[in-house]
């Protein structure tokens, strides 16, 4: 493994623009689950298809308010783990560095990163399904309501996720896409590679040329796509990366 760093780092020396995709598996040393090992116990019998679409939120708002804060109330207390950390330090290397990621836990912004592009939402931010009136948590919490309800409305709100089925924010879609195709190198950290459009970037970014290197300490069809396909989790390799890099 130790050969398969020295050479990613000295592939990725040259890059000017790197591009940084992950997935929930780069958060599962901050202690947050992925979706396909959602924390046992209450949710282990819910499955997360059901629940983040906007059927399931129709259906019943009030479990699917249940999952999101309780979801919510474990991210508020994570803490940036080893591999967002090293992410975050890459930007001093000298590449500008974007971070794209499908995750809605805020730990790449903790973590130090100036450039995140949040693809499927956050999950500290809502709005209410009528207008668009943005609240922050705080303000809900208080109301004690669950679901809880527009203060300035009244119509029932939503977290600022993207739920299957729904559409990715446009503006940060087509960042993402134009990255892809103009990065020098795509660093992708955690990610299953199932969920689309978001697993569709390694591909434009190896068919546009750059340098597509995977972390995960499963294989993936985005390990079989890498140029370099480093087999451990993100906490470990990331700051071995960094240190093969500086
Ligand atoms: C869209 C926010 C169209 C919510 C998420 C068939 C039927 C229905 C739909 C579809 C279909 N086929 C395709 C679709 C489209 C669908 C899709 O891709 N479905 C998949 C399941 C087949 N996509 C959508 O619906 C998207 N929207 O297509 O809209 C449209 C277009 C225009 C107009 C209207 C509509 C919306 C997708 C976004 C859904 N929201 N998240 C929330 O988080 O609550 S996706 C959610 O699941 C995550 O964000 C993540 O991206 C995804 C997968 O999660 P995981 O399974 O955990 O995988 P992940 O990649 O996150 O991480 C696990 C990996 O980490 C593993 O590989 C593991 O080995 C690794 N790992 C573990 N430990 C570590 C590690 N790696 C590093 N270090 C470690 N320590
Ligand atoms: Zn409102």
């Amino acid at each position: 493994m130790q050969q398969l760093i020295a050479e990613a780092a000295g592939r990725l020396a040259g890059a000017r623009c790197l591009a940084v995709l992950t997935g929930a598996g780069v958060s599962k040393e901050s202690g947050l689950a992925t979706f396909r090992d959602p924390e046992q116990g209450l949710w282990a019998r819910y499955d997360p298809m059901q629940l983040a679409t906007i059927e399931g939120f129709h259906r019943n708002p009030k479990l699917v308010w249940e999952w999101y804060e309780h979801r919510f109330g474990l991210a508020r207390s994570a803490r940036p783990n080893p591999g967002h950390l090293a992410i975050a330090a890459l930007e001093k290397l000298g590449p500008k560095v974007t971070v794209i990621t499908q995750n809605i836990d805020g730990l790449h912004q903790a973590a130090g990163s100036t450039d995140v592009i949040e693809l499927h939402g956050s999950i500290l931010r809502h709005r209410c399904l009528r207008g668009h009136c943005g609240f922050d948590w705080s303000d809900v919490l208080e109301q004690g309501q669950m679901p809880p309800h527009c203060p300035r409305c009244q119509a029932l709100l939503r977290p600022e996720v993207v739920w299957f089925g729904e559409a990715l924010p446009e503006r940060e879609l087509e960042r993402a896409f134009e990255l892809s195709e103009s990065c020098d190198a795509m660093l992708v950290v955690g990610t299953s590679g199932v969920v689309q459009p978001a697993a569709s970037l390694p591909f434009v970014a190896a068919r546009a040329g750059a340098l597509v290197i995977d972390v995960n300490p499963e294989r993936t069809p985005i390990s079989a796509l890498a140029d370099i396909y480093l087999e451990g989790a993100g906490g470990v390799v990331l700051p071995q990366l960094l240190e093969a890099l500086r």
